[in-house]
């Protein structure tokens, strides 16, 4: 009896193993587990065994058939499972991917990379420095002295009495001069603060400055790397203006207006009917600057120039409120 059960237990698992359906599972149960199946009919036969033998042999039966009943149930779970995952509708392999939605740059930032890959184009040189700046750079070096009605003109946020956020990129045009010797050519952008808030000024701005500085550079040469960078930027061929102006670091200085980009200068609202837009400030760059410095202003002279971001970035893209580039409304930066 006892090899029996021993033969049975393992003929059961091995067939178990094989049975793939409902109905040959219920057909096992039946021939195996059911009340006339096959370990009911070994333990019929223990009322014949031996009184000394019954106990042993009765418990060896009644654990055979439990463990037959756990094989049994494990492998119904495990074709449940199968069964489920089958009764899925299998994945269309020929559908398109899904797209995912893919980021994009600021359109700030985008013509900001593109001011300096034309620079770069040119021959400058890209530097970077700190937002939060001394006063000593934002203005003393740059030829604003303490008192100078150019510091009210920047509405400077200031966190303590000699330091401040920059107002201007151009302190760090100060930093590489006193650093380094000419010649040099070398455009500064970044984030610049004031405090202004209109539909033209925003607090925050971005700005690109420049200089170039060597032996013999003139107002000529200002001009020729404006014309080119104009050009390139509004991808026309726009007549320059340039209208005196002052600014404490450029003597003299000018103002750089480009035809108007809508009316190509017939005169409408974007340029106040005037055919003209400002697009830049810039100049020769004063001695007093470079005395600061420490360069021989009979030996070298050198342009500056310096242009809001938003400010070109409005006229290329026809966009009448500095705002919408901080709002943050994706119908608006989703179209760049
Ligand atoms: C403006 C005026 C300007 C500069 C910025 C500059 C000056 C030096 C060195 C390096 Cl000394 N950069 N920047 C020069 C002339 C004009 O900007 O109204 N910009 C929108």
């Amino acid at each position: 009896m006892e090899q029996d059960l021993a033969e049975l237990h393992d003929e059961a698992t091995a067939l178990l193993t094989t049975i793939t359906d409902a109905a040959e599972l219920e057909r096992f149960r039946i021939d195996f587990l059911g009340r006339n199946g096959r370990i009911s009919a070994i333990m019929r036969r223990l009322p014949l065994v031996s009184k000394e033998d019954k106990p042993r042999l009765g418990k060896l039966a009644n654990d055979t058939k439990r463990k037959v009943e756990q094989a049994y149930r494990s492998r119904q779970q495990e074709l449940a499972a199968a069964a489920e995952v089958s009764s899925q509708p299998s994945p269309d392999l020929s559908l398109p991917g899904r797209q995912p939605v893919f980021g994009s740059l600021h359109p700030i930032t985008r013509v900001m990379e593109e001011i300096c890959t034309v620079f770069s184009s040119m021959g400058f040189s890209i530097a970077e420095g700190p937002d939060i700046e001394y006063d000593h750079y934002n203005f003393a070096a740059l030829n604003i002295p303490e008192h100078h009605p150019a510091r009210d003109m920047h509405d400077t946020f200031y966190i303590n009495d000699s330091i401040l956020l920059r107002t201007h990129t151009s302190p760090m045009q100060a930093r590489i001069m006193e650093a380094r010797q000419p010649p040099l050519r070398v455009i500064a952008p970044g984030k610049v603060y004031r405090c202004d808030s209109d539909i033209t000024h925003t607090p925050m701005f971005h700005q690109v400055e420049g200089f170039l500085v060597d032996e013999r550079v003139s107002f000529a040469d200002l001009k020729g790397v404006l014309a080119l960078f104009t050009r390139q930027v509004f991808k026309k061929d726009l007549p320059l203006r340039f209208r005196p102006s002052f600014f404490p670091f450029t003597e003299p200085s000018a103002e750089v207006d480009i035809a108007c980009v809508i009316c190509e200068g017939a005169g409408c609202r974007v340029c106040k009917r005037t055919g003209w837009l400002e697009i830049l400030g810039s100049g020769m760059i004063d001695p007093e600057v470079f005395a600061m410095v420490g360069y021989d202003s009979e030996r070298y002279s050198g342009f500056a120039f310096g242009l809001g971001v938003e400010r070109i970035a409005m006229l290329k893209y026809g966009i009448d409120d500095i705002r919408l580039f901080y709002e943050n409304d994706l119908r608006f930066l989703n179209q760049f």
